[in-house]
């Protein structure tokens, strides 16, 4: 079902424009509505899942929340809970987790995503495969009809070791996608781009539609030397969207 309902921090007269950051903050919000105490929270990462992680510490502060567990998706969004003093706990201890809440990069119709351009996918991806509900918050910018058709990068976390040779099994793999491959890199120092756990990351591009994203998704992790890839499939089971028209809820 799809629900439009009115923002609640949309502003009061017309004439205000809106930044596509406000759009991250008003779609965050209404996703923090769905944290109730006693809560395991899975605490996303990239500068939408923020806001999120912002306004559960405000709850918390205000005492309209208690007994949160937050379970960071990497190191950024831990280092910013700390300092936000939300108490946090891993996997290990919390295996299954209540609600995760993170952005996304791209979202399909059935709510399938792209992740991982800001750098981060595993922890996201071992988070959320954990938690009972995973909610997606974006700006409209992120909605495409199809996952990889947007022209935009499709990113793969390999292990640094032959990573070129991992980067032609890719490519080699959707060749009939007209894909092509590329090792991310840090543009201040131009050395490899390293993720939380240590790896690579390569972006794969693809001309034509990738076709069925199951058979995608097993073929790339068939490859030995590849981590884990950014697309994330029947793991949402909620879409929060904030336009300049509203917010648009979206539940499987
Ligand atoms: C991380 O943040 C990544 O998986 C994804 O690339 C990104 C989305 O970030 P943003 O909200 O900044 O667009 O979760």
């Amino acid at each position: 079902p799809t629900l439009m309902v009115p923002s609640a921090a949309s502003p009061p007269c017309s004439s205000v424009t809106l930044t596509q950051d406000d759009l991250k903050k008003i779609a965050a919000y209404k996703a923090v509505e769905h944290v109730k105490s006693g809560m395991v929270v899975g605490l996303g990462t990239g500068s939408t899942a923020k806001h999120a992680v912002d306004r559960i510490a405000q709850l918390l502060q205000q005492g309209k929340l208690k007994d949160i567990v937050g379970i960071p998706t990497s190191t950024k969004t831990h280092e910013q809970a700390v300092s936000l003093g939300i108490p946090l706990s891993d996997l290990d201890s919390h295996p299954i987790v209540d609600l995760a809440i993170e952005g996304a990069d791209e979202v399909d119709p059935e709510l399938n995503l792209v992740k991982g351009r800001g750098g981060s996918l595993l922890r996201e991806k071992m988070v959320e495969s954990a938690s009972k509900k995973f909610v997606v918050i974006v700006d409209e910018s992120k909605l495409v009809k199809h996952i990889g058709g947007s022209g935009l990068a499709m990113p793969v976390e390999v292990i640094p070791f032959c990573w070129n040779h991992s980067l032609k099994r890719l490519v080699n793999l959707f060749a009939d996608s007209g894909c092509v491959g590329q090792l991310r890199k840090c543009p201040e120092s131009g050395k490899p781009y390293v993720t939380d756990n240590g790896n690579y990351i390569i972006d794969l591009y693809f001309e034509r539609d990738i076709g069925d994203l199951n058979e995608a998704s097993d073929g790339i992790l068939r490859l030995p030397g590849i981590v884990e890839h950014g697309m994330f499939i029947g793991l949402a089971t909620s879409l929060i969207v904030a336009g300049i028209d509203g917010v648009t809820v979206k539940t499987k």
